[in-house]
Parts: C-alpha cells; sequence; structure tokens
C-alpha cells in the first residue's frame, strides 16, 4: 500500500494513515487503499478496526484533497465522491471502527471521524469543519451525520466559524468518547478494541447497523430535497468556492465576495 499500512491481531484490524508529507488528505489513491483494508479486514475476520494516523502525527487528515476538488458547476461533494464512499464504507463495515484520533482533524476528514463508531483522543486532538473556509457547500448526509455526532449548536459554530474545536472540549461535549493522555492512547484504544472484539461479532454486527438506520431515518419531503439541492449548486457554481481552492492551491488567505 501506498499511503496506508494495515495489520491484523487477535481479530482486531488496525488501518495507519501513512501519508504524513501530505497530512494524510484524502485523496481517492488513499481512499481506495482505506476502503480495499476495510473489507480485507472483514474478510480475514476482523472483529473490530481502529483507523489512526502514525504516532506522533501532528495532523491525524487535512481533509479533502483539494486539488481534486472538482471546477465549479460540478457538485464537489457528489454521492460517489471517494471521500462519500469511503465514509459509507466506514458506515457499512459489520465491525465497529475505533478513530483512534492523535493530531488535528480537517474537514471532510472531521466527518470520517464522527461517522466512526468510537473516537478517542488526546491533548493534541482537535476538530475543524472548513466548508466555508473554501467556499464549498457541503453535503446532506455529511451535514446529518455532523449534527447527529455534534447537535444542532455546535454544528452550527464549527461550520460557520471554521475554527479548531480542542480535543478537551470535543470530550466534554461527548463527541470524543474518551480523551486520554498521548502516552496511553494506543494502549487505552486496544484495551478498548479487546473488550469488543472479545463480545459476539453478529450480536454487535446486527446492533450496529440498527443505530446506523435509527441515526439516518429523517423524513424530507422531495421538495426539501430538491431545495437543498438548488441551495448547494448556488454555491458550487459561485466565485467563492473558485476561489477558496484557488486560495489554499496558491497557499495565500482567500478574499470571498459571497457572489
Ligand atoms: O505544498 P506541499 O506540496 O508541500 O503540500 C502541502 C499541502 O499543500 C498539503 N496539504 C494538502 N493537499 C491537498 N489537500 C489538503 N486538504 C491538504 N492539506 C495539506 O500537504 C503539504 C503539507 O501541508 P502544510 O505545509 O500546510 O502542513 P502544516 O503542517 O503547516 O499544516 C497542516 C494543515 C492541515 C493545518 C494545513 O495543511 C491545512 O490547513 N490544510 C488544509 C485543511 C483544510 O482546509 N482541509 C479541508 C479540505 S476540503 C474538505 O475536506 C471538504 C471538501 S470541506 O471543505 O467541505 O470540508
Amino acid at each position: 500500500m501506498e499511503f496506508i499500512t494495515v495489520a491484523l491481531s487477535e481479530f482486531i484490524g488496525t488501518i495507519t494513515l501513512n501519508h504524513d508529507r501530505r497530512r494524510n488528505a484524502l485523496g481517492r489513491g488513499l481512499i481506495g487503499e482505506v476502503i480495499k483494508a476495510l473489507n480485507d479486514l472483514v474478510y480475514q475476520q476482523a472483529r473490530v478496526i481502529v483507523l489512526r494516523a502514525n504516532k506522533g502525527a501532528t495532523v491525524w487528515s487535512a481533509g479533502h484533497d483539494v486539488g481534486e476538488l472538482p471546477q465549479p458547476g460540478h457538485d464537489p461533494l457528489s454521492y460517489d465522491d471517494p471521500l462519500e464512499q469511503a465514509i459509507r464504507a466506514i458506515q457499512r463495515c459489520p465491525a465497529p471502527v475505533i478513530a483512534m484520533v492523535e493530531g488535528s482533524v480537517w474537514g471532510g476528514a472531521c466527518e470520517l471521524a464522527f461517522v466512526c463508531d468510537l473516537l478517542i483522543g488526546t491533548e493534541n486532538t482537535s476538530f475543524a469543519i472548513t466548508p466555508a473556509r473554501l467556499g464549498v457547500p457541503y453535503n446532506l448526509t455529511g451535514i446529518l451525520h455532523v449534527l447527529n455526532k455534534l447537535g444542532m449548536s455546535l454544528a452550527r459554530e464549527m461550520f460557520c466559524t471554521a475554527q479548531p474545536v480542542s480535543g478537551e472540549r470535543a470530550a466534554r461535549l461527548g463527541v470524543l468518547n474518551h480523551l486520554v493522555p498521548v502516552a496511553e492512547l494506543e494502549d487505552f484504544t486496544y484495551r478498548l478494541a479487546g473488550q469488543i472484539a472479545a463480545n459476539s461479532p453478529i450480536s454487535i454486527s446486527v446492533m450496529k447497523e440498527q443505530l446506523q438506520i435509527l441515526g439516518n431515518a429523517l423524513p424530507l419531503s422531495p421538495e426539501a430535497f430538491e431545495r437543498i439541492q438548488a441551495l448547494r449548486r448556488l454555491v458550487y457554481n459561485s466565485q467563492d468556492y473558485l476561489e477558496g481552492q484557488k486560495a489554499f492551491l496558491e497557499k495565500r488567505p482567500p478574499v470571498f465576495r459571497g457572489e
């Protein structure tokens, strides 16, 4: 694998994001390897999977690969976007996925971590949801995943400010299941993974899917859905969307005009 490493021991799988040079940006190459690793580990009887970055990582993941965002006029987070495929792969994985989060998490990588079944962080963990910083219209299921995880108040703050929220605050608000000192992070995570692996995998996989179905069961009229899609088109057809990506790639602050 070019972008990740994979391991399996005593029914506990580990997928390590291993592209530090690009801060584990979620490009199609890395995402493809993560999805393959999830499938392979389940086939090899993994009962729980830890999704992590390398030890000592300052950035768990920098989010969607900005260079792979499509040009204006095309939905940047369409159903078949690799990031969306990875999010569905984690949700559909019969084994619980534990996000072991060391370092900062950005953009769509926050959603990827939030859809994991458990999140364990440390004092250097932080989450920043950044579509507003790039002029990107987040997608409907993504908003629902964030809303389910954060609640309305924190979701509004994070989508509007695009500023990092600390691991300590995330733990206090229930976004992290546990916050442990970085020196204890691995032992704590794998001890908890061992507790899961010792339980009935068929019982857990069924309850995971039941929770998934109930968590996403929000009635939405066709008109409401079409209105939301029309709103998102306004954004990804905007000059702001073009400017957000351009500014990032040119390593300069964006100048947004709201048009
Ligand atoms: O210039 P080189 O070639 O060395 O590459 C640099 C960065 O360009 C690259 N890199 C990325 N490339 C593509 N997509 C990214 N998201 C991305 N992030 C980083 O990695 C190399 C090292 O980056 P550098 O020098 O900035 O590292 P740093 O340690 O000083 O800063 C780390 C970060 C994560 C604070 C910084 O790289 C950063 O702010 N990255 C962008 C975070 C972000 O806004 N992500 C959201 C992406 S868009 C997304 O997820 C959704 C579509 S949405 O916007 O809707 O949430």
